[in-house]
């Protein structure tokens, strides 16, 4: 593994997310419970920060963060062990719902993965958003102050794409950088901004020293949009460098990754190997197959298009039905939103209609599993699994493919994953697919479902090596390493 602490001698980290990585709340005895959210960032940053000793600014969205924080909302975690500093911003419910909901959940996410019919703009989104984001500028700002030599703050994601330009007017030599897990749209999708706001964006994002997307297909949107809306920039393409405001950003693609050893030895557990013999003795007995799909429920995960390629499958080759299950293992996502709510019942009354069409007393065709699942149970039921479909509209990387690939120890699954995910430009093995080409997809479920063992054999031993090398620590050890190169760079005198 990576020491990605070398990176960072004598060099504070800042690192700023919209989500906290422990979460304070009220237990229902009067007592106060520590949550750490599930999820690959903070499985992975977590350590990070610990050798560190960084400090993590994030929403306190806890309901007990106030009570254990003090006056500038700092506590020190893990509790009980103090490693590194939380900072706590703290928003009221017009900012969650203004900055989170409003921008950047009905605005720049459906924007970003052009999705426009569910784009919506609101002026009290943008001025909340600007608001909170100024709030998160000075709290950074505040936390590299209370360092004497040198401080890197990393910021996380579309939450805060004008918290740099903030910061660099408060902290003009506080080295910036941020990563944008989702996709970056063309030029004529983002102008779909009000004129102005589109502009203020990129001048926002343009406070970094250094922007980092997934692949770099997006990192060239983002050149464009720079080149064809903010007049006082220079771009050049080759370089991936933009020169504005007499500084050079640099623009490059950083794929996400997971921790693949830590799933692999989940699968193989001896838990695991119990569960991933019931559900195959259960599931997948004689010439039967097992199918496998994991999401939050979002509209830009393809949920339906994949019911309607499985409907139409068991619709039109009748042998197939009794043939395979799928299990759909899918959490609730951003309820507070109306879109979401649809999407949830939609997805739920479609499962169920399928299963009345098609299902008999002994097998029924879809297994809804509608809840989060604990990743050492969502380990084994990857491994079980002989065929993942991951069928995102868009996707700026998609983790449940790697993870699929990370726990198929026994080599036997087939991924069929959409061609508009990031992990498609990164994973040579799948089978590719456009999910909304109804035929195609039906023909790629056939194809795997037929698909000989050897073949299966080949494709995810490619896979597995692929992603071996390619782990979350390289990926952070590849950010840090850049961050600090062009860091080095700045610190070195300008000669004539
Ligand atoms: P997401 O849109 O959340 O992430 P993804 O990358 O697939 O998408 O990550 C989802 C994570 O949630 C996976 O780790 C998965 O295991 C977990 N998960 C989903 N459903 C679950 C369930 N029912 N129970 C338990 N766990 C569940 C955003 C971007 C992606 C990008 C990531 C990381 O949209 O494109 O890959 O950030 O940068």
């Amino acid at each position: 593994m990576v020491d990605i602490a070398q990176y960072l001698i004598d060099c504070k980290f800042i690192l700023v997310s919209n989500r906290e990585p422990y979460e304070h709340m009220h237990g229902s005895h009067g007592d106060i419970e520590v949550k750490q959210p599930a999820g690959g960032l903070v499985t992975a940053l977590d350590p990070t920060m610990r050798r560190t000793h960084g400090t993590w600014v994030a929403w306190g969205s806890g309901t007990a963060d106030h009570e254990v924080s003090d006056e500038l909302g700092r506590v020190s975690v893990p509790p009980g062990e103090d490693c590194y500093t939380l900072r706590r911003v703290w928003l009221d419910e017009s900012d969650v719902n203004g900055y989170y909901h409003g921008f950047a959940n009905r605005a720049l996410w459906p924007l970003c993965h052009m999705l426009i019919q569910h784009f919506e703009f609101r002026t009290e989104y943008w001025e909340r958003y600007r608001t909170v984001n100024l709030r998160f500028a000075h709290a950074v700002a505040d936390e590299a102050e209370r360092c004497t030599g040198r401080a890197m703050a990393w910021i996380q994601d579309y939450h805060f794409a004008l918290a740099s330009e903030y910061l660099r007017a408060m902290r003009p030599s506080l080295f910036v950088h941020q990563f944008w897990h989702i996709p970056f749209p063309p030029a004529d999708i983002l102008r779909l901004l009000p004129i102005g706001t589109y502009e203020a964006l990129l001048r926002g994002m343009l406070g970094n020293d250094l922007i980092e997307f997934q692949i770099d297909r997006y990192a060239v949107n983002f050149l464009d949009c720079v080149d064809k809306y903010v007049s006082e920039a220079r771009v050049d393409h080759a370089r991936q460098t933009i020169t504005f405001r007499n500084r050079v950003v640099s623009v490059g693609a950083f794929p996400i990754s997971i921790d693949a050893e830590n799933f692999a030895s989940m699968a193989s557990s001896k838990e695991s190997t119990a569960r991933v013999a019931t559900l195959r003795d259960r599931y997948a007995r004689g010439d039967r197959q097992l199918g496998v799909c994991v999401d939050r429920i979002d509209y830009t995960k393809g949920i339906p298009e994949r019911i309607r390629a499985l409907d139409t499958i068991w619709e039109e080759s009748p042998e197939l039905r009794e043939r395979f299950t799928f299990i759909f293992v899918c959490t609730p996502s951003r309820t507070d939103l109306p879109a979401y709510n649809s999407l949830e019942r939609d997805v739920i009354q479609s499962i169920m209609a399928t299963n009345t069409r098609f299902g008999t007393p002994d097998w029924t065709p879809i297994v809804l599993i509608n809840e989060n699942v604990d990743s050492d149970l969502l380990a084994g039921v990857y491994r079980a699994a002989d065929i993942c479909i991951v069928s995102s509209l868009q996707d700026g990387m998609n983790l449940v493919a790697k993870e699929f690939v990370a726990c198929q120890v026994d080599e036997r699954g087939v991924l069929i994953l959409s061609r508009f995910t990031g992990s498609a430009e990164e994973i040579d093995g799948a089978m590719l697919i456009n999910p909304f080409n109804v035929d195609g997809f039906v023909a790629a479920i056939h194809a795997a479902l037929e698909m000989s063992p050897e073949e299966r054999k080949r494709r995810m031993h490619r896979m597995r090596r692929q992603l071996n090398n390619s782990t979350i620590f390289d990926w952070l050890g590849a950010i840090l390493g850049r961050a600090t190169e062009i860091m080095g760079m700045h610190a070195q005198p300008v000669t004539a």
